[in-house]
């Protein structure tokens, strides 16, 4: 079948930020190295301020724009809606879009609250059952070195999980005069370093072990709690004064839990870690051997396979970059390596397929609530003394 003659898939985003920018460039670029079973109309760019949106729907490829989502959700010409605003906005949109049809793709986390991710996830099975797709944006398990982990787990390779240790440290607010932004503010985006980047190292943790965690205890942290306000996030400013304004979310998140295979898990989160930029390091210790990961090093899987005779073991630095090691054999020669870009490219290509498919594709809403429910658990520990809290399985 032609690029030319195959259906076609409108799609419509709302929000142009950083990941509107990471989300666009997905949907530009994934029909050109890969064959799509639709074809990709980039239709409408929503944003509040359309000279700003009309500006960024030049320069990100969109066809035309909307100021209000509501209209967006309406139209004939979107079958997809891709949410990428602040958390606060994750729930009417993802829901509305649902209702109205649509397909949708909503970033991370999936929601502020427990209890909009429940009503989320909900709604979304009612969609499901009626052949739409919805998908939460947990990009990272589509970094090739991250999938190839998760095939080694599942062929047993390593043996049965027995601990886990994920972090995922950056420093872009370590400095304590760097503004405010809405990522600081519990209103916009429900949780700090938790909700942010802790929801990425807990997806990948359940992810690659293909297991979940049953409890948690954890203690969250705040160390800077006034900052300046950038005239950009001018609403944000507090009775501090004009120029200054509080921060209400959590600056570092540490916790522990335990998986449903009876392994030990723990995991950090901070966005104070001077000199890590965009460090996910996931290591997976196993009965018969140890996986590890570290994103800013992202083409590289190491494998250490406790089989190997004592004299010559050690841990093997495998370059993820051959044809045949997943999504790689679209992109360049061997040894050409990928980029953060490419996560999310690899999303819309497994969200186009299941969409042509008419099939679910992970993770799911219901994966999404079942990270929700460890931050929420994580949040209720850390409230609590960090008490031991219960997290409820997956519904299915
Ligand atoms: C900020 O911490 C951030 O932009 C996250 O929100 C993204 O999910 C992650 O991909 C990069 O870092």
């Amino acid at each position: 079948m032609s690029r030319t003659d195959r259906p076609r898939l409108g799609v419509g985003m709302v929000g142009y930020a950083f990941m509107g920018a990471a989300h666009s460039q997905a949907w530009r670029t994934a029909p050109r190295f890969f064959d799509l079973p639709r074809t990709i109309d980039m239709a409408a760019l929503c944003g509040r301020d359309g000279a700003a949106v009309a500006a960024a729907a030049e320069r990100l490829g969109w066809a035309s724009t909307e100021t209000d989502w509501r209209a967006l959700v309406e139209r004939d010409d979107v079958d997809l809606v891709d949410v990428c605003t602040p958390g606060d906005t994750h729930e009417e949109i993802a829901v509305a879009a649902l209702a109205a049809g649509k397909h949708v793709l909503c970033e991370k986390p999936l929601a502020n609250t427990l209890a909009e991710a429940e009503r989320m996830a909900e709604a979304a099975r009612a969609a499901e059952a009626r052949g739409q797709v919805a998908m939460v944006g947990f990009t990272y398990r589509r970094v090739p070195a991250v999938q190839l982990a998760r095939q080694i787990v599942e062929e047993g390779r390593i043996g049965r999980v027995r601990h886990v240790r994920a972090q995922y440290l950056q420093d872009w607010i370590a400095d304590p005069e760097a503004p405010l932004s809405w990522r600081l503010d519990r209103e916009k985006a429900g949780s700090g370093a938790l909700g942010d980047i802790g929801a990425h190292v807990v997806d990948l943790a359940q992810f690659v072990t293909g297991e979940w965690l049953t409890g948690v205890s954890g203690l969250l942290e705040t160390f800077v709690h006034e900052r300046p306000v950038a005239e950009a996030h001018a609403g944000l400013r507090g009775s501090a004064g004009a120029d200054r304004g509080p921060v209400t979310v959590d600056d570092a998140a540490v916790f522990y839990g335990r998986l449903t295979g009876g392994g030990l898990a723990t995991f950090e989160a901070t966005r104070f870690a001077w000199g890590r930029k965009n460090a996910i390091r996931l290591e997976i210790n196993g009965e018969a051997g140890s996986l590890a990961f570290d994103f800013e090093d992202m083409n590289v899987l190491h494998l250490f396979d406790a089989s190997e005779p004592a004299r010559t073991a050690g841990f093997r630095r495998i370059v993820v970059t051959e044809a045949d090691h997943p999504f790689v054999g679209a992109w360049w020669p061997a040894g050409h390596g990928l980029g953060y870009e490419h996560g999310f490219t690899h999303q819309v290509v497994d969200l186009v397929e299941a969409v042509a498919a008419g099939a679910a594709v992970r993770p799911t809403f219901d994966d999404g609530l079942q990270v929700q429910r460890v931050l929420d658990a994580v949040e209720r520990s850390s409230l609590a003394d960090n008490v031991w809290v219960p997290v409820p399985g997956p519904r299915r």
